[in-house]
Parts: structure tokens; C-alpha cells; sequence
């Protein structure tokens, strides 16, 4: 059982110290899943909020609750949190959630025997907007060395070390500059060239380092499908990144649902399969980091688009994206009462789906 597996490891590199490395403890956890057949399944938030409900007093909540429990009687494998608004300091992230719950959340899961991913939505540190502000192409070349905005990004970086070191030495999944092929982000394709991007990840991978982060696995997770030389166009390098990943989704649109899926399977099996093989290459671990169907209005979504889609690659983990309490189409998980309950549950049955 590869989640008493998990469990085992987790609990080890926490209580044991520095003195355990506990990256190299869940890479090698991962791995021993991904060379079983078996893929953790994950979702964005879920012990903090639901499709229609939110943890409000967190610190006397037992975070028991979850839609993918609530559907299937287990926690998902995986857990995903969002750290935009950290680095400015702030009570609760982008979407509302306080950082304190998500401390809490996260360690409770590791606790459980689960795996945490954390990705970051930052402000825009030049214009002062938010992360999809693209109004300029200078923001990148703010930050890194000799920019105007260096010292003040330097101060970001060093809040979300402190977060991360808030959580001992439990070793989580780290998922920066994510979607960076795409031009939508700040720190996208458009908006830096190759280089400045690749050294924003080693800024922020070094100055992590420096502020004593050392129990991170770094995830790179560009939009797919993408060719692999567009893949690697912006890797920043097999030194500082531990695991191969892709955000891709599935959107629907002007089509039906057959054409919609067959796009969206043959997609995510193309880039799976590329960054198979870039991985076994640089001996990395890989992982489908985003992926959904936002409303999920497909009913045989996980059995006959998600599954298909990752059947047989080495995927350690999939995760899907969030289900927003107060934007009630904005889910890509089933809650209880939803229609697609049955293919949800069939789905997190199969033999290589490992649930918590
Ligand atoms: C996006 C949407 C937004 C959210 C952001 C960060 O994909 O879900 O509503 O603010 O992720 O979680």
C-alpha cells in the first residue's frame, strides 16, 4: 500500500529533523508509486472550502470535511494550496483563504499520510497588480539582479520561506513561475525572455536555499501540450528542478463532448508521453500538476477522459483544480449531490488510483 508507504516517510522526516532530508524521503516515495503503476490522485484546496461550504473557524476545526470525501469515503491522496498574497504579508491568499488554515490543513494531511503541492500566484511586483497583470514586459527583468525592484522581491521571497519553514521539516512539492509558456501570467512566455525566466526560478529556488528551505521538491509545470523543445525552451535546468509537470485542461467550448474529450485525452497523452521520456532522461520524477473540466459537464469525466489520459505513464500524481465556494460553476471536483458522483467513485476505485 502505497499510502502507508507515504505515511511512513512523512512522519519520519518530521519528526526526525534536519538530520532526515525529507525531499529526497517523498522523491523517493513518489518514485517507488510512479514504478508501481500507481497515481496519486489530488485536488486544490479541498479540506479549506467546498462547492458550498467553508471552513470558518479554523483553528478548532478538525478539517474532516471534503467534497472528494464527501463522493468517494476517502481524502484525495494529494493536496494542493495557493500561496498568492504571501509575499506582500497578508492574513489570507487570493481566493480568501487564511494562511493559518492552510498551515494547519497542510500539516493535518501530511499527518494523514498525504502529499502537499504548493503553487504561487504573486502580484505583480512592478505594477502592483495581480498575477495575470501582463500590462508590462519589464517585470521579470524588475526582479532579478540589478532591477529596480530586486531588494523588494528579495523580501517576497524571504516571506514565502518563512511560510514554508513554518511547516517544520515536512517535505511538500513546490510549483512556482507555473503556465510559463503561456502568456497570461506575468512571468510568461511573452512577457521575459528564456533566460530572465530561468534565472527567476534560480533566484528563487537560492534564496529559499539561503533562508534554510531545504525540504522542497521544485516542480516545473509549463501549460501543455507543448512540443519538448518547447518544454525545455525555459527549463532553468536538471539542478534545480526534481520534478517534470504540465497544467493541462480539458475546455469544452462550441464542441461536444466527444470531440472536447478526444482533444483533451490525445492531448494530455501526447505531452505525458514527451515528458516520459525527458524525464527518464535527466532521471526525474513527473506529474499532470493542473488539470479539469471546469463544472465538470462531461458526466463520464474520470473514467472516460481523465483516465484514459494518464493510463500507463509514470505519472506520480494528478491533481484537479479547486471547487470555488462562492463561484458556483467553478468546480472540477464532484460534491455530494452532484450528477457525476458514480464515475467519480469508479474512478478513485480503479487499482492505480491511490486515494487517502
Ligand atoms: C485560478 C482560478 C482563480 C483563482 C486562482 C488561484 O485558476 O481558480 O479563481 O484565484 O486559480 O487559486
Amino acid at each position: 500500500m502505497i499510502s502507508l508507504l507515504l505515511q511512513g516517510c512523512h512522519r519520519g522526516a518530521r519528526n526526525a529533523g534536519e538530520s532526515v532530508p525529507g525531499d529526497k524521503v517523498l522523491a523517493s516515495c513518489l518514485k517507488d508509486a510512479a514504478e508501481a503503476g500507481e497515481v496519486l490522485y489530488g485536488h486544490q484546496d479541498d479540506l479549506s472550502y467546498g462547492h458550498s461550504w467553508l471552513v470558518t473557524d479554523w483553528e478548532s476545526d478538525a478539517l474532516e470535511r471534503s467534497d472528494v470525501r464527501d463522493v468517494s469515503g476517502k481524502y484525495p491522496a494529494v493536496l494542493g494550496f495557493d500561496l498568492g498574497g504571501i509575499e506582500l504579508g497578508d492574513a489570507a491568499n487570493l481566493d480568501g483563504v487564511p494562511f493559518g488554515l492552510i498551515r494547519k490543513a497542510a500539516l493535518t494531511h501530511i499527518d494523514r499520510g498525504g502529499v502537499v503541492t504548493f503553487s504561487w500566484h504573486p502580484r505583480n511586483p512592478l505594477t502592483g497588480g495581480d498575477a495575470w497583470d501582463i500590462s508590462s514586459d519589464q517585470v521579470v527583468a524588475s526582479v532579478l539582479e540589478g532591477g529596480d525592484k530586486h531588494g523588494e522581491f528579495l523580501v517576497w521571497l524571504d516571506r514565502v520561506a518563512d511560510f514554508l519553514n513554518s511547516l517544520g521539516h515536512a517535505p511538500v512539492i513546490f510549483r512556482p513561475w507555473h503556465e510559463n509558456l503561456g502568456s497570461w501570467f506575468w512571468w510568461g512566455g511573452k512577457l521575459c525572455s528564456a533566460d530572465q525566466y530561468k534565472a527567476l526560478f534560480r533566484l528563487t529556488r537560492d534564496r529559499l536555499t539561503e533562508k534554510g528551505v531545504t525540504n522542497l521538491l521544485w516542480c516545473y509545470s509549463p501549460n501543455g501540450p507543448v512540443s519538448a523543445g518547447d518544454y525545455l525552451s525555459r527549463y532553468p535546468g536538471d539542478d534545480v528542478v526534481d520534478i517534470l509537470g504540465t497544467d493541462i485542461y480539458e475546455y469544452v467550448g462550441q464542441d461536444d463532448f466527444e470531440t472536447a474529450g478526444t482533444r483533451y485525452v490525445g492531448q494530455a497523452r501526447e505531452m505525458l508521453s514527451t515528458l516520459e521520456t525527458l524525464a527518464a532522461e535527466r532521471s526525474k520524477l513527473m506529474c499532470f500538476s493542473e488539470t479539469g473540466l471546469e463544472g465538470l459537464v462531461d458526466p463520464h469525466w474520470w473514467t472516460e477522459r481523465l483516465y484514459p489520459a494518464i493510463k500507463g505513464f509514470p505519472v506520480c500524481y494528478v491533481l484537479t483544480w479547486r471547487n470555488a465556494h462562492d463561484k458556483p460553476g467553478h468546480f472540477y471536483a464532484p460534491w455530494k449531490g452532484f450528477a457525476g458522483e458514480d464515475d467519480f467513485r469508479a474512478f478513485c476505485e480503479m487499482e492505480d488510483i491511490v486515494m487517502l
